[in-house]
């Protein structure tokens, strides 16, 4: 399988370059923070896999649930392709393929170009009348569509709530951004958690078999082996807590002493009790998000939800 590799504006960025740089700057700061999607190298994934599984993690199940039970993709032009931001894993988007059995291509785009490369090798083959066109780049910036599906009417999908993970203003830029890629006329489906019992949040990200807290500390392992850092990863603590002033569960790490970390030929001191902001998960309300897509152009269709609306998927279309 070919994975395209493309970056924003076309210019040729240096991944590692990028990822120092954002890594120094945001361990610089006051308070200190490191981007949400440095979680997701191979270990980081897979834990996010193992999280996905988890008692305590209802948003993948409940949007199964929901995908499986909703009309999304409805009447399709012929040719339609259908564009996934931040794959990862294909389960989700199985699930609309056999809805729409007329769908002529799917484009996968994940930063992880080698997650993306098996996981698609595998979907082309149980989809063999399927073009599979992944593109390798970050869907927070601009990334241009394979020609192959340049001219089709294309339905963009992007589940899991990941849209939880930007800032308000960066979803609204996401949104038109998405808006200019897909291009008019042009359908989005969307997964968006929503805002619910503090308990229920609180424990899907404190799970008791710690799995998300390896996860939030696997970040640290990678700017070791990445960076050449030397993080001790017992000197630190998994936090998450829900913000509702800001609806939003955050995580942090915490160092557990007075520490200085050595990354990438610089010093970083740490306070004890200090820490990294690593994530910021938002919940939205049904109105809200629809007032948030209506702001960024897009009208919403249809929404669906579970019997405890606990997460919504989201059908819309370019107003
Ligand atoms: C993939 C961003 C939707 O916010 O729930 C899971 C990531 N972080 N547990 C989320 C995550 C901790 C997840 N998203």
């Amino acid at each position: 399988m070919d994975v395209i590799l493309r970056s924003a504006l076309g210019l040729d960025r240096d991944e590692h370059e990028t990822f120092l740089a954002d890594v120094i700057a945001g361990l610089s700061d006051n308070p200190k923070r490191l981007g949400a999607k440095y979680f997701y190298d191979a270990a980081g994934s897979l834990l996010f896999e193992e999280i996905t599984g988890l008692p305590e993690y209802y948003p993948t199940r409940t949007e199964m649930g929901i995908l499986r039970g909703a009309r999304l993709m409805g009447e399709l032009a012929p040719g339609t392709a259908l564009v996934e931001f931040g794959s990862g894993s294909t389960a989700k988007v199985r699930v609309l393929l056999d809805a729409a059995p007329s769908l002529a291509a799917y484009v996968p785009v994940d930063i992880s170009a080698e997650f993306l490369g098996a996981e698609a090798t595998r979907l082309q083959d149980d989809y063999p009348h399927l073009k599979v066109l992944p593109v390798a780049a970050d869907f927070t910036g601009l990334f241009e569509l394979p020609p192959q599906v340049r001219g089709r009417p294309l339905v963009g999908f992007f589940p899991g709530s990941t849209i939880g993970n930007f800032e308000p203003h960066e979803a609204d830029a996401f949104l038109r951004r998405a808006a200019r890629i897909l291009g008019p006329s042009s359908r989005l489906i969307v997964g968006v958690d929503l805002v619910k019992d503090e308990r229920v949040l609180h424990a899907a990200y404190n799970d008791a078999a710690g799995v998300t807290a390896r996860f939030n500390l696997n970040v640290l392992s990678r700017i070791n082996r990445e960076l050449g850092a030397d993080f001790d990863l017992d000197a630190f603590a998994h936090r998450a807590f829900y913000n509702p002033a800001r609806s939003r569960i955050e995580m942090h790490l915490q160092s557990l002493a007075r520490q200085k970390v050595r990354v990438a030929r610089r010093t970083i001191p740490f306070r004890a009790g200090e820490t990294i902001h690593t994530e910021n998960s938002y919940k939205y309300t049904l109105a809200r998000f629809a007032a948030v897509a209506a702001a960024a152009g897009w009208e919403t269709r249809a929404v669906f939800t579970d019997p405890a609306e606990y997460f919504s998927v989201h059908a819309l279309t370019q107003s």
